[in-house]
């Protein structure tokens, strides 16, 4: 049986968790959402940054002038009955609000909001062997929205549209993955994910600045490498350095920390995972997995161990 799901302050079934064909989110693309990892780790199941992804919703949210009316709070307690009832000690959380049914139009004000926590299983994003092989991915393109066109800091559904015409052309073209360039050409991020760079034992990444979301692995990778004495630069990244760099990874919650081989059928470094990823790599899960949190990152949840039956 599917997971219940948190409507609106109320637990449903999956089957029962529906809307409107009339509303305003499916004509127009009006939500905000979040993606969050819950991992089983050595002390038991946690969920990875939990209150920075939901305030990230409610800066979303904020940005569309869409008024949640629940506070941080109310909201992190929901993911935590969402998961506890659902009886997963590991799964993928996605919260999303959007405009309801209502009046039709562009015009979004009029129309509620609805607010939903769903939980479900979710393995490797980028294929089964990705964290320890790497992907082969290609430069996109189309490239990632103007500063002026959409809001990028803001995690909305209708950015999605973008990010599917660069998923669907990599998957069409044998690629894992495309590299979204800003308009003026530097290296942004993946239809999914922010990228890091390395060289010389340097992490790059590129600014808010250059149209990304802001991605909380990608500032929890960088509080891990600085950690381990790297340092950190964020800067415009030229599509050439992609082809240049020792090392590349993506870093996103679905993603992880998975490492890039080949971008546009360059060899990235020795084609393979490099040494500082595989660090990063291994620090990264010594943490959602091995509940070792310096940062206090963790919030664990009370999820009993299935009955074994027999
Ligand atoms: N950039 C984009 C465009 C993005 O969608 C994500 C997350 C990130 C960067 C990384 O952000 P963070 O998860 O905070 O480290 N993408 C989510 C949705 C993936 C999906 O296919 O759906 C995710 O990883 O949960």
């Amino acid at each position: 049986m599917k997971p219940d799901i948190w409507f609106n302050g109320e637990f449903v079934s999956y089957e029962d968790a529906q809307v409107h064909v009339l509303s305003h989110v499916i004509h127009y693309g009006s939500s905000v959402f979040e993606g969050i990892r819950c991992y089983e780790t050595d002390e038991g199941p946690a969920v990875f940054r939990l209150e920075e992804h939901m305030q990230r919703l409610l800066d979303s949210a904020k940005v569309y002038r869409m008024d949640i009316p629940y506070d941080l709070d109310e909201l992190n307690e929901a993911v935590i009955g969402t998961i506890e009832r659902s009886g997963l000690r590991e799964c993928y959380i996605r919260p999303v609000a959007f405009r309801g049914e209502g009046p039709m139009g562009v015009n979004p004000l009029g129309n509620p909001i609805d607010t939903v926590i769903a939980v479900w299983e979710w393995g490797q994003y980028l294929g089964e062997e990705a964290l320890e092989k790497g992907v082969d991915v290609e430069v996109a393109n189309w490239n990632r929205m103007a500063p002026n066109t959409f809001p990028a800091m803001a995690k909305a559904g209708g950015n999605y549209l973008n990010a599917s015409l660069v998923k669907m052309n990599a998957v069409k073209n044998d690629k894992m993955e495309g590299i979204m360039l800003t308009t003026d050409g530097y290296v942004a991020e993946g239809s999914g994910e922010n990228l890091f760079l390395v060289k010389d034992d340097t992490l790059y990444t590129a600014p808010t600045g250059s149209t990304i979301l802001p991605g909380i692995t990608r500032s929890s990778v960088i509080a891990i490498a600085e950690d381990r004495g790297y340092t950190v630069e964020e800067k415009r990244i030229p599509r050439e350095e992609l082809y240049l760099a020792d090392e590349l990874f993506f870093t996103g919650t679905a993603a992880e920390v998975t490492p890039i081989r080949t971008v546009d059928d360059y060899e990235i470094g020795r084609g393979r995972r490099g040494p500082v990823t595989k660090e990063l790599q291994d620090a990264f899960f010594d943490v959602v997995r091995g509940g070792n949190d310096p940062h206090d990152w963790l919030t664990f949840v009370d999820v009993p161990e299935a009955e074994v039956t027999t």
